[in-house]
């Protein structure tokens, strides 16, 4: 059997060229799903009870939209307020209330604004890493 080396080469080289085409097919596939993963919102729920959040403590990703649900399980009007973000969505007793939030990093006092209810703990934290 005879080989010629130049042919061989040849072969070699379009062989790299479509294994090397095919990976990057795949990486542009694997980044665009990544991009419609995140612009999708994160859900994330919390519980307000007469007088505490449940969960008090809720961790999101930075900068990212996030869908909270926010149910009011309790007998009493209640809201849950971060004054650093201006947000303040507030919920009658039963109902339950969805709203949009978007976080900088950072670590935030969550409260409820209704008279006498951050005394009585109804505090929580956001973080937002
Ligand atoms: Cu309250």
């Amino acid at each position: 059997m005879t080989t010629n080396p130049s042919r061989n080469r040849r072969l070699i080289g379009l062989l790299l060229f479509a294994v090397l085409f095919v990976s990057a097919l795949a990486s542009l596939a694997a980044v665009a799903a990544v991009m419609r993963g995140s612009s999708k919102p994160i859900e994330v729920s919390v519980e307000l009870a007469d007088s505490v959040f449940r969960p008090a403590l809720v961790e999101i990703p930075a900068d990212r939209p996030i869908s909270l649900r926010l149910r009011n399980i309790g007998g009493l009007e209640h809201d849950w307020s971060v004054d650093a973000l201006a947000f303040s969505p507030n919920v009658r007793a039963g109902q339950e209330a969805v709203v949009e939030l978007v976080a900088p990093t950072g670590i935030y006092e969550v409260y409820c604004s209704l008279p006498g209810h951050r005394e009585a703990g109804m505090v929580g934290t956001l973080a937002a890493r």
